[in-house]
């Protein structure tokens, strides 16, 4: 392409400073360095942890940021030495890579590439370096990914090539929302065919992994959500029941023992708050109930251990336990042969300008998803 090797100028939306909004600027793109690939963002979606990120509650961003960590793109040039893909290639970005030498990604049954940037400052691609500046300042990574930029650059092993007749304006959301939730119950809770779950919360994460629990054969799925406008779409998805903890006077916990006799099979925290922790925790069945925490939140939470110490399993999931550069490929192939269907998660499309505005739908439960438009 005639931008290989060059400085691109192009559109971002810039977090400046913790809980300010997104300033859509003129942006420089350096070219990609060695083991590097540059890709030409053409959608994004909007997912709560970009929130957590503009609010400054996510651990280890720095800021100014471009976040954004649900995209697709195609492939605009490659640094030295990168073998995965080539220019043209329909590509999406990866918020957890996969190396695939480490001891986590030779283990078949984790997913948490040591390479992965949570454990360390994530701002910066892996030399350490920026790819992006605005008026002068550096502007730094989110996830290595920042998809809310239209060319962004990312390590070779945190892309997934795809099916080169993938839709990119709906396959945006296998970056993170649909593949997390959907990956929680068929991959981190392994639901058995027959089993009860309960969902907490109703986003693109929580009705995807209601998705998950009825492909996995679960015979009664239980939809948690103070916002009643999620009930219809949870139950089109699969949800049997929905239910609000605002309209009974015990704790949620306690009505889904009731509804239930002991406990649902399988809890999902898909909310991010303490209280829903902890409800999800104590409303599976003790003895086998599994919890799989997927909200994140900034802050402790403290629990009875008497929950576990009766036998219940409490565990947590990032990226809904894929193994990405393999399995988010595969995972896209199966949605273009209609073995699922997360284009019902999108609410809203807007052009990339309308970002803030995108937030604020989120923000006020009036939208599941919102893909932005390049
Ligand atoms: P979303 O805002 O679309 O959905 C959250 C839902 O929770 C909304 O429908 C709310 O109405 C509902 N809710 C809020 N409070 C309560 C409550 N007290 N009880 C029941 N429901 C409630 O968010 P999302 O689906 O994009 O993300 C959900 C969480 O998952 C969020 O914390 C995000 O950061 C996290 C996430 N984790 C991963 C991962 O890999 N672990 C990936 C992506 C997102
Ligand atoms: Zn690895
Ligand atoms: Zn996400």
């Amino acid at each position: 392409m005639a931008t290989a090797g060059k400085v691109i100028r192009c559109r971002a939306a810039v977090a400046w400073a913790p809980g300010k909004p997104l300033s859509i600027e003129e942006v420089e793109v350096a070219p990609p360095k060695a083991g590097e690939v540059r890709i030409k963002i053409v959608a994004t979606g909007i997912c709560l942890s970009d929130d957590h990120v503009i609010k400054g509650s996510m651990p280890n961003v720095e800021f100014p940021v471009i976040p954004g960590h649900e995209g697709a793109g195609i492939v605009e040039s490659t640094g030295e030495g990168v073998t995965a893909v080539k220019p043209g290639d329909k590509v999406i970005p990866l918020a957890i890579p996969q190396c695939g030498e480490c001891s986590f990604c030779r283990n078949p049954e984790s997913n948490f590439c040591q390479k992965f940037h949570f454990c360390e400052p994530q701002h910066l691609l892996p030399d350490k370096t920026s790819r992006f500046s605005c008026k002068g300042k550096q502007i730094n990574h989110f996830v290595w990914i920042s998809t809310f930029a239209e060319y962004t650059v990312v390590p070779e092993y945190a892309v997934a090539k795809i099916d080169a007749a993938a839709p990119l304006d709906k396959v945006c959301l296998f970056g993170c929302g649909f593949s997390t939730g959907y990956g929680a119950a068929i991959n981190a809770a392994k639901v058995k065919p027959g089993s009860t779950c309960a969902v907490f919360g109703l986003g693109g994460v929580g009705l995807s992994v209601v998705m998950g629990c009825k492909a996995a054969g679960a015979s009664r799925i239980i939809a948690v959500d103070i916002n009643r406008d999620k009930f219809a779409k949870a139950k089109q998805l699969g949800a049997t029941d929905c239910i609000n903890p605002r309209d009974f006077q015990k704790p949620i916990q306690e009505v889904l023992t009731e509804m239930t006799g002991q406990g649902v099979d399988y809890s999902f925290e898909v909310v991010g708050h303490p209280d829903t922790m902890i409800a999800s925790l104590a409303s599976c069945n003790m003895n086998t109930g599994v919890c799989v925490m997927i909200g994140v939140l900034d802050s402790k939470i403290s629990i009875d251990p008497m929950l576990l110490v009766t036998g219940r399993t409490w565990k947590g999931t990032t990226f809904g336990g894929w193994k990405p550069r393999e399995s988010i490929p595969k995972l896209v192939s199966s949605y273009l042969e209609k073995k699922f269907d997360p284009d019902l998660l999108i609410t809203h499309t807007l052009p990339f300008a309308k970002v803030n505005e995108g937030f604020e739908l989120l923000r006020a439960g009036k939208s599941i998803r919102t893909v932005l438009l390049f």
